[in-house]
């Protein structure tokens, strides 16, 4: 394959409007802030990545203004001027950067979109190229949709009926202590054979393993990061307590994380954010262990924009992801988006796989101007 050689990396922040914003135990940002990032290659290509930080260091320790410094004055110094054979020869050349996964993320990201459309491949077929045989994209992911934290039980059911009309194959259920218990057994009761899940976004401990038992006969598909984002040996000593299979979303930051779940009985399901592990080289060395293992893997978003949307669902049309994902479609998140075309919920519950090359969605340029300009008007804190 072809090599690039990094001409330029330029950086956006943006500001756009959720559809309806997303509570959590750990809060909820008024809109959706990024840093986009957009490598230019010596032939003129450029390549789009996202840097999906949040306003506040809630689910990770990144904000928006962490993200915008570590590209600008860390990560981008360390690509400008080099010539990559490949997208996975990113990490080696940012490793003295420690931590700042989403950061890293974005810009690997743009690596890997430019890389793809230079050598006129589709971004999922430079990922199935990487892993070898029996790794083909199934052309389709095969999605879930997450619902926050509500004012009542009874909203949340209409929420629920809205969605599985919509086509939604599962259900995902933001909870935390007072909203959990008695939530999911009203749900199970009014939909007893749904794929049903819950995620606590670490805001349990290890405590409340009685509490989280009584969880144990709804049939839950998986319970999500219900102790801290470190906690993974807490985790190794929650899940012989509990029925429900734990999944680590925020403990997992490394293939090395998930070496460690896996040794202390800590994960019986992974999700994977290609954005809080840095990026899609650790990402397919995360991929190999879970196929190795057999651990069921699903791919969860930090709702993100389309470009970066767009590379998850190529990511998770590998076989090697077994359940539903966190992408749904952009009616869901964002209306419009910042890409054309959006992602459109199929009848049997998938997005498909953009044909184009790279991550396969064009970034509509007015529309990213208007998103810096509404950083620009609303941001709570300067970037510099
Ligand atoms: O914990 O998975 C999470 C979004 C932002 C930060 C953390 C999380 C999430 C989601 C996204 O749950 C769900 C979705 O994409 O609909
Ligand atoms: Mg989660």
């Amino acid at each position: 394959m072809k090599s690039i050689t990094i001409q330029d990396v330029r950086l956006y922040p943006i500001a756009i409007p959720y559809v309806e914003p997303l509570r959590t135990s750990f809060g909820e940002e008024p809109f959706k802030a990024a840093v986009l990032v957009e490598v230019i290659t010596a032939d003129g290509i450029s390549g789009w990545g996202e840097a999906s930080v949040e306003i506040a260091p809630g689910y990770g320790s990144e904000t928006v203004a962490t993200g915008y410094h570590i590209l600008r004055h860390w990560l981008a110094p360390k690509l400008i001027g080099k010539t990559l054979n490949h997208p996975t020869d990113v990490p080696a050349l940012t490793k003295l950067v420690r931590g700042n996964r989403h950061a890293k993320h974005g810009l690997e990201g743009a690596v890997w979109d430019a890389f793809a459309k230079t050598n006129e491949m589709r971004l999922v077929d430079v990922f199935s190229a990487a892993l070898g045989e029996d790794h083909a994209s199934r052309e389709k992911a095969w999605v879930g949709v997450s619902i926050g934290i509500q004012p009542s039980i009874e909203k949340t059911l209409d929420i629920i009926n809205k969605r599985l009309g919509q086509g939604y194959a599962r259900i995902k259920l933001k909870i935390q202590p007072g909203w959990d218990v008695e939530l999911a057994r009203a749900v199970r009761q009014a939909h007893p054979g749904i794929m049903l899940m819950l995620d606590a976004n670490s805001a349990y401990s290890l405590a409340d393993s009685e509490h989280l038992a009584q969880l144990d006969d709804l049939d839950l598909l998986m319970i999500e990061q219900p102790l801290g984002d470190e906690d993974i040996y807490e985790h190794g000593q929650l899940q012989p307590r509990i029925k429900s299979p734990i999944c680590l979303d925020e403990c997992i930051k490394s293939a090395n994380d998930l070496r460690i779940a896996l040794q202390v009985g800590a994960i019986k399901v992974l999700n994977l954010k290609p954005a809080r592990v840095g990026g899609f080289t650790e990402s397919l060395e995360i991929y190999r262990i879970c196929v190795e293992n057999q651990l069921p893997l699903w791919i969860g978003g930090m709702l993100e924009t389309g470009v970066a949307r767009a590379a998850n669902v190529a990511f998770a049309s590998l076989p090697g992801v077994t359940l539903p994902c966190d992408i749904s479609a952009t009616d869901r998140y964002f209306n419009p988006d910042l890409t054309e075309p959006p992602f459109v919920l199929q009848p049997d519950s998938t997005l498909l796989v953009p044909q184009g090359i790279g991550v396969g969605v064009d970034m509509e340029k007015e529309r990213l101007e208007a998103a810096v300009a509404q950083w620009h008007e609303r941001a709570p804190y300067p970037l510099g």
